[in-house]
């Protein structure tokens, strides 16, 4: 294997290897089964304080993400000895900010946690991890002192509880987790490391262990994924197969190596009951996709990302997944002067459709969704928003296969807002899913922040209610921390806050829906289309030679005066019921 050619097998890889870094990383729990497992026990405010600072983070240039490597730690000395397990000879230094108080007063035995966890993180050690360090690795636990996250309601002040979010409760006829359906994203929570085009890495994950072979360190990381999911109280997962799973150096080598992660993700998923909301396949990262993957001049590269297609539908089939998206990150161009757009977008087409094909004669039940971004990597990227990609699917005979992943940050930068693009995809029966976040006020670009704001959730919340939800979809987290933020505590913070603004905005909708004066008011606004005339236009049969009879016979309708928008008591009525 080529991890192993390339000496990135060591001694850190049996037990025992990982017993000795547990001992000699003092943030991190103790394996399973190594001789020292029974530390003295900590308070919960040691285990939080103690959490992985970042030390020394270098560059790995084999590390499958890309240049920006798995960050490595280096305890770095500090100023207070913590008592962590007797061989633990660093100290550290505790220079991040307070803990909220009410973190100290949850759990106040550690082995409560240690319980949660062994049920959130199963130990899974599939056929395919022989190495017996990496099953242990796996079984530890990567948030220590962090609770599973309650619902307190509104009044509470704790900030990791939900204020908002009470999953079983029933609103409109169905339990809060039906309408919501919330996923967590694997590239953003398990692999965004916080580099940005001009700096590295900031954040040094405990799952990340650049001893461990990259297939035993993509198992590890699933085992996180799952602690994560089961802690934070989420059902659903997403996907590509390239962050599950490293590239291998062969597609052979690719496929066999996601196969071995998947069966992994198999067993937690039968062990927790978690489930994939979609998958899809990462055709934006590697070289051989910079002049595009299904719109590449160049049909070799059409033929690989459509094998890398294949197998991504075929492992999202085997994990049980509800949907299947494309994100055309390189589907586009730099300019029209080296472009043939006919043919790429012909070519994107024909790749759809043999999409579509190879879904059925899989036996793939879930959704196929498109996913519009205007911008970002291209210049042009052919889903601009979800106007052209229904355009498109219509264009080729598409629409009755395809609906509309609606990404909130690639609404703005296509210069509509999220609640615009949402309302047209359900406009056409074609809304699919969210992928909630926003961007920055201040910036132009996609910064997948976590969507906060009350007012905005409403709006949205709204056109989802009236949608009648959004199954087979949901709402992924397509959102990460800060490039600043680097505790694993704030992954936590970022998804309570999203969680809570997404519930709260569909308790005001619902209260809105309820109170029933926007729906009464644009109803009369439109009231002329219900009879006489106006319902001929909407029933299709009013002609031309029809209205221009009726316009002479009545006269200028400016003359008789038009009602008002009323677009400010709109908004009063809006921010009545955003709570
Ligand atoms: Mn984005």
């Amino acid at each position: 294997m080529w991890w192993g050619e390339r000496g990135r097998v060591g001694a850190g890889s049996a037990a025992s290897g990982i017993c000795v870094r547990a001992q000699q990383e003092a943030w991190r729990s103790p394996p399973q089964g190594c001789a020292d497992s029974a530390a003295p026990p900590q308070s919960v405010q040691a285990v939080i304080s103690s959490r992985p600072r970042v030390g020394r983070i270098r560059e790995d240039p084999q590390h499958p993400w890309g240049g920006h490597g798995a960050p490595q730690r280096t305890p770095k000395a500090g100023t207070l000895s913590l008592p962590l397990s007797p061989s633990a000879k660093q100290s550290r230094s505790l220079t991040q900010p307070p803990l909220p108080p009410s973190l100290s007063l949850q759990t106040a035995a550690l082995a409560a946690t240690a319980t949660l966890a062994a049920g959130a993180s199963p130990q899974v050690c599939s056929a395919g991890s022989k190495k017996g360090g990496t099953c242990a690795a796996a079984s530890r636990e990567f948030f220590p002192g962090i609770p599973k996250i309650a619902y307190e309601g509104p009044d509470s002040t704790n900030p990791l509880a939900f204020k908002w979010y009470n999953p079983d409760e029933v609103l409109a006829g169905r339990p809060m987790k039906d309408w919501l359906r919330f996923s967590v994203a694997f590239w953003h929570t398990l692999r965004g490391d916080g580099s940005d085009p001009f700096g590295d890495a900031t954040k040094a994950w405990p799952w990340e262990d650049p001893a461990l072979s990259p297939v035993d360190q993509a198992k590890v990381r699933m085992h996180a994924m799952f602690e994560f999911l089961e802690k934070i109280g989420v059902e659903y997962w997403c996907f590509h197969d390239r962050d599950i799973a490293p590239e291998g150096a062969t597609l052979a080598e690719s496929n066999a190596w996601l196969d071995e992660v998947v069966a992994e993700a198999e067993a937690l998923q039968a062990a927790t009951g978690k489930k994939v909301l979609w998958g899809t396949a990462q055709l934006f990262k590697h070289r051989r996709y910079a002049h595009g993957a299904a719109t590449s001049p160049n049909a070799t590269v059409f033929a690989y990302a459509a094998a890398q297609v294949k197998k991504a539908m075929e492992v999202t089939h085997r994990l049980g997944g509800a949907n299947y998206v494309f994100w055309g990150g390189r589907e586009g161009y730099h300019t029209l002067l080296n472009t043939d757009l006919k043919l790429e977008l012909d070519n994107l087409a024909a790749f759809l459709k043999a999409a579509v094909a190879h879904k059925k004669r899989i036996g793939f039940k879930g959704a196929l969704l498109l996913e519009p971004k205007p911008q970002e990597p291209t210049k042009h990227q052919y889903d601009w928003d979800a106007g052209s990609t229904l355009g498109f699917l219509r264009g080729y005979g598409l629409e009755k296969e395809f609906s509309l992943n609606i990404e909130c940050n690639h609404a703005t930068l296509a210069g509509h807002s999220c609640e615009h693009e949402l309302t047209l995809a359900a406009a056409y029966g074609a809304l699919g899913n969210v992928d909630a976040n926003t961007g920055d006020p201040q910036t132009g670009w996609d910064t997948d922040q976590f969507l906060t704001d009350p007012r905005e959730a409403t709006l949205l919340a709204a056109v989802i209610l009236k949608n009648g939800g959004l199954a087979p979809g949901g709402i992924n987290f397509d959102a990460k921390l800060r490039r600043e933020s680097t505790d694993v505590v704030d992954l936590f913070y970022g998804h309570i806050s999203g969680m809570d603004a997404f519930a709260r905005g569909l308790r005001n909708a619902v209260a809105m829906a309820e109170g029933g004066e926007l729906e009464a008011a644009k109803a009369a606004r439109y009231a002329s289309y219900a009879s006489g005339l106006g319902a001929r236009i909407r029933a299709g049969k009013a002609t031309f030679e029809e209205l221009e009879k009726a316009a002479l016979a009545g006269g200028d309708p400016a003359d008789a005066g038009l009602p008002s928008g009323r677009a400010e008591l709109m908004e009063i009525y809006l921010n009545q019921y955003t709570r």
